[in-house]
C-alpha cells in the first residue's frame, strides 16, 4: 500500500485551493512540524519535568499547565517562523500575539489555537489536543496584524483541524474540500493518510456530557438527557455515555463513529464554557465538511456568530446531525434557560 505523508497530500490538493500559491501549503507544514515537536514533550511529559501546573492561571483563571505554556510557544515560534503569518490568537495570551518581523508582516494569513486541550487530563495520561483554525488577514498585507483579523465567522475559516495526541498522533483538518485524517508514524516521523474523505454517521448511539452539571443545566436538556437513558430499541436507546473531558477527543469519537458532544449553558456558565474561535469554531467547520451540524443548542449555527471578543464563550451542541436536531427539539419544547443557581 504507497503511503501518502501530510505534505505530499497538502501539496497534491494545492490546486484546489483558490490560493494556490503555495501559502496555506507552508502554513499547514508549519502546524505539522508544531505538532511533531508537542508530541514528543507530550509523549514523554511523564520522564521529565513538564508535568504540573506552573504556577499562574490564563486569561479564564485556569491554571496553566507547562505543556499549555510549552505548546502554545511551540506554535507561535513554529507559525512566527512560516513567513506566511502574521498573527495568532489562543486560549493561552489575553491578547492576540502580534508578528512584527518584517518577513511575517507580509504573511496573509493569521491562525487561532487552543494548543493543548483538555489540559486537566495531562498529568493522568488521558488524551488531548491541540485545535487550530486559519483566516485570511483583512487587515493590509505589510502592515501589523489587528484584532479584526480575529473576530471573523467561522465561515470565513479557509482552514480546521486538531491534533489528537491519543493511543496514536492524528492530525484532522479541512480546507473545505473535505476532512482527511493522517495518523503520525513515528518510525519516519510523518503524518500519513489513514482516514481519507471522512464522514460523520448522520445518527449515532453515543451521547457526551459532563452529567455532574445535571442539576445546573437547562429544562430541555435535562429532558433531552432522559431521552436518551430511555429503554427503546427500535431507536438504539438506552444510548452509551462517553466523556473524556477534552473536546478534542470527545469530539474525535463522534466524528468517526457518530454521537452528539454538548457542552451547554449552565448555572455554573450561563454563555457556555467553550470558546467560540479557537475551540467551536474549528471544530464546527470540521463537523459540517463531514456531514453533521454544530449549533448552540437553539438552532443558531456556530460558523454564523460574529465573535465580540477573543475569548467569548458560546453554547456547544455538535455532532451526528439527527442527533443535534433532536436535542433541539427537547431544548425548543422545554426550555434553553438555565436555572438560577440559587434556586439549585
Ligand atoms: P468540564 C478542557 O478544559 C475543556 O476546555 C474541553 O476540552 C472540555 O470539553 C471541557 O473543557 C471539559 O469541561 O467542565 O466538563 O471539565
Amino acid at each position: 500500500m504507497t503511503v501518502t505523508t501530510l505534505n505530499e497530500y497538502i501539496i497534491e490538493r494545492q490546486a484546489d485551493f483558490p490560493y494556490a500559491k503555495g501559502e496555506l501549503t507552508r502554513l499547514l507544514t508549519h502546524i505539522g512540524v508544531a505538532a511533531k515537536v508537542i508530541n514528543r514533550e507530550v509523549n514523554k511529559a511523564g520522564l521529565v519535568d513538564i508535568l504540573g501546573e506552573i504556577g499562574t492561571d490564563n486569561v479564564h483563571g485556569e491554571e496553566q499547565k507547562k505543556l499549555d505554556v510549552y505548546a502554545d510557544q511551540k506554535f507561535i515560534n513554529s507559525l512566527r517562523a512560516s513567513g506566511e503569518c502574521c498573527g495568532l490568537a489562543s486560549e493561552e495570551n489575553q491578547n492576540i500575539v502580534i508578528f512584527d518581523e518584517d518577513l511575517a508582516k507580509q504573511g496573509k494569513y493569521v491562525v487561532t489555537v487552543d494548543p493543548l486541550d483538555g489540559s486537566s487530563n495531562i498529568d493522568v495520561n488521558v488524551s488531548i489536543g491541540s485545535i487550530f483554525s486559519i483566516f485570511r488577514r483583512v487587515t493590509p498585507v505589510g502592515h501589523n496584524a489587528g484584532i479584526e483579523d480575529f473576530i471573523q465567522e467561522g465561515t470565513k475559516q479557509v482552514a480546521a483541524g486538531y491534533i489528537i495526541y491519543g493511543s496514536s498522533t492524528m492530525m484532522v483538518y479541512t480546507t473545505g474540500k473535505g476532512v482527511n485524517g493522517f495518523t503520525l508514524d513515528p518510525s519516519i516521523g510523518e503524518f500519513c493518510l489513514s482516514h481519507p474523505n471522512i464522514q460523520m454517521p448522520a445518527s449515532g448511539n453515543i451521547y457526551s456530557i459532563n452529567e455532574g452539571n445535571y442539576l445546573k443545566f437547562p429544562e430541555g436538556v435535562k429532558k433531552y438527557l432522559k431521552y436518551c437513558q430511555e429503554i427503546d430499541a427500535p431507536t438504539g436507546r438506552p444510548y452509551t455515555s462517553r466523556y473524556i473531558g477534552s473536546l478534542v477527543s470527545d469530539f474525535h469519537r463522534s466524528l468517526l463513529k457518530g454521537g452528539i458532544f454538548i457542552y451547554p449553558r449552565s448555572a455554573a456558565y450561563p454563555k457556555g464554557k467553550l470558546r467560540l474561535i479557537y475551540e467551536c469554531n474549528p471544530i464546527a467547520m470540521l463537523t459540517e465538511q463531514a456531514g453533521g451540524k454544530a449549533t448552540d443548542g437553539k438552532k443558531n449555527r456556530i460558523l454564523d456568530f460574529k465573535p465580540k471578543d477573543l475569548h467569548q464563550r458560546v453554547p456547544f451542541f455538535v455532532g451526528s446531525r439527527n442527533m443535534v436536531a433532536k436535542a433541539e427539539e427537547f431544548m425548543e419544547k422545554f426550555g434553553h434557560e438555565e436555572p438560577n443557581i440559587e434556586e439549585i
